[in-house]
């Protein structure tokens, strides 16, 4: 019995040396693998360190890069007045979450880089600190409302609407797909009234009331023309989908939305010109700009301000660019003083004009501005006599009777007679050669003398009156159209 324990015994010692034998080649394959791990944990965490590196590296480098094609740095300064306080704004914006940028990613990395996992080290659990939560709120609370409230202080500096009694030009432009309608208030410096429902593509794109006065003066040109240094509110409106109207060197952007206009007021501060100039520093602005054409000009000379249509308002959206124009306010003003009516131009003594058959203030205003100066002309000039013929002048047919509408010309010849010194003024009255000689003969005098009379009465005094009847035709009497010429009133000026 004894011996058969002692075997057992010897047995079971032989099978726990064998399994502790075991465990332990185990136990050393468990640690190799651990081992393996280890490195490996290590390595990521290196890498990870490495990509951080790298990454903000990137970021840096292309920021810094690029930055020349980006609104408000290199040539893309702003050219309007409220355009840097913007392209401020959006720089405190960029160094306040520029730095929580950075140290939000070194602090990620390095995390992950300082607690690996490692042998001997076990994780803590970490359920609450009131202390961080605090931090964590308060921080953020007080950078942005600092830049919330410094960027709605400046928002509201930029959307600010004019005062009436502010010295601006009013502007509207009108976007449907694809263009603008753009629109100039005219020498009143008011926009006429519109009304949707007066829109009829043909005659009146916009909806213009032609029986509204502001609008007889407004005009469409075909590009954006405005003087530097002068507020500029734009009405914006649009007639289909939305649209948007972007400058984008003037910092302006705003939706147009059917049936409700909104608004923007800018104040161009450079002109076309000097923002060319400004751009001839840079590379890219030095290229041809034609690089087909090596004779043409380089790219800052051709530099054109731009509008665009900033929303995806359909397939031919590209097609809403617009020529923009700053320019000295004495260019502005020589622009204004070419630029014609869309009334008087397309609606005048049209089936469409309320005002067909009466005479327009602005046509008044027309004639007195032309004869005068032809007047001064005449006075100016080298020759001691002048002629000027009196082109709204008129008389009742075959009679010397002055028509109502002779008084406007009239009156103004009296007061610029009267306001000139040392000249003598002939009244000389023509027809054409229709009807007998003599008859004709005696109606021009007639008629000179009428004018003569009418003169006389606003106080000209040593007038003389001839009348030529057809004796001095200035176009040919077998037209309508030269007769009508050859029926004339003229005076001569002499010195
Ligand atoms: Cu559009």
């Amino acid at each position: 019995m004894t011996g058969l324990v002692a075997i057992l015994i010897i047995v079971l010692i032989a099978v726990i040396v064998v399994q502790i034998g075991r465990l332990s080649e185990i136990a050393a394959k468990i640690r190799g693998e651990e081992e393996v791990e280890e490195r490996s944990n290590n390595k990521t965490a290196v890498y990870l360190l490495l990509f951080l590196v790298a990454f903000l590296a990137f970021c840096f480098i292309s920021g810094w890069m690029y930055k020349d094609r980006m609104l408000g740095y290199g040539p893309h300064s702003a050219a309007s007045e409220h355009g840097s306080d913007l392209d401020g704004l959006f720089n405190i914006t960029l160094f306040w979450t520029g730095i929580v940028f950075v140290i939000t990613h070194i602090a990620l990395f390095w995390f992950s880089y300082k607690y690996r996992a490692q042998k001997n080290r076990k994780a803590y659990f970490f359920p609450h600190s009131t202390r961080l939560e605090i931090i964590w709120t308060v921080v953020p609370t007080f950078v942005l409302v600092y830049l919330v409230v410094s960027g709605l202080r400046i928002w509201n500096d930029v959307m600010f609407d004019v005062d009436p009694e502010d010295d601006y030009i009013e502007i509207e432009a009108t976007g449907y797909q694809f263009a603008w309608d753009l629109r100039y208030p005219g020498p009143d410096g008011k926009l006429g009234t519109k009304d949707f429902r007066k829109i009829d593509l043909a005659t009146n794109p916009l909806g213009q009331d032609w029986t509204d006065p502001k609008n007889i003066d407004d005009f469409q040109p075909t590009e954006i023309v405005l003087p530097k240094g002068k507020k500029v509110r734009v009405r914006i409106n649009s007639k289909d989908v939305l649209h948007n109207f972007y400058l984008p060197h003037f910092r302006v952007k705003m939706d147009a939305v059917p049936g409700l206009p909104t608004y923007f007021v800018f104040t161009p501060s450079k002109t076309t010109e000097e923002y060319g100039q400004q751009l001839r520093d840079y590379p890219e602005y030095q290229e041809l700009a034609d690089p087909t054409d090596p004779e043409s000009a380089q790219r800052w000379e051709e530099f054109e301000f731009e509008l665009a249509c900033a929303e995806l308002c359909g397939k031919g959206h590209y097609s809403m660019r617009r020529l923009v124009k700053i320019v000295e306010p004495a260019e502005y003003e020589q622009w204004l003083a070419e630029q014609s009516s869309y009334y008087m131009s397309n609606i005048r003594n049209t089936e469409n004009d309320p005002f067909k058959g009466q005479l327009l203030d602005i046509e008044i205003l027309e004639r007195d501005r032309e004869l005068t100066s032809e007047f001064k002309t005449a006075i100016d000039a080298e020759e001691s006599s002048a002629v000027i013929r009196l082109k709204n002048v008129f008389f009742e047919t075959g009679s010397a009777e002055l028509k109502d509408d002779s008084k406007y010309e009239l009156n103004k010849l009296a007061s610029l007679i009267n306001e000139s010194e040392g000249i003598s003024v002939k009244i000389t009255g023509h027809t054409d050669n229709t009807g007998d000689n003599d008859a004709n003969i005696v109606l021009s005098k007639d008629r000179a003398n009428a004018v003569v009379n009418y003169l006389s009465d606003k106080g000209v005094s040593g007038l003389t009156a001839q009348g030529y009847g057809s004796s001095q035709p200035v176009d040919s009497n077998d037209t309508e159209e030269g007769r009508k010429n050859n029926r004339r009133t003229e005076i001569i000026i002499t010195k």
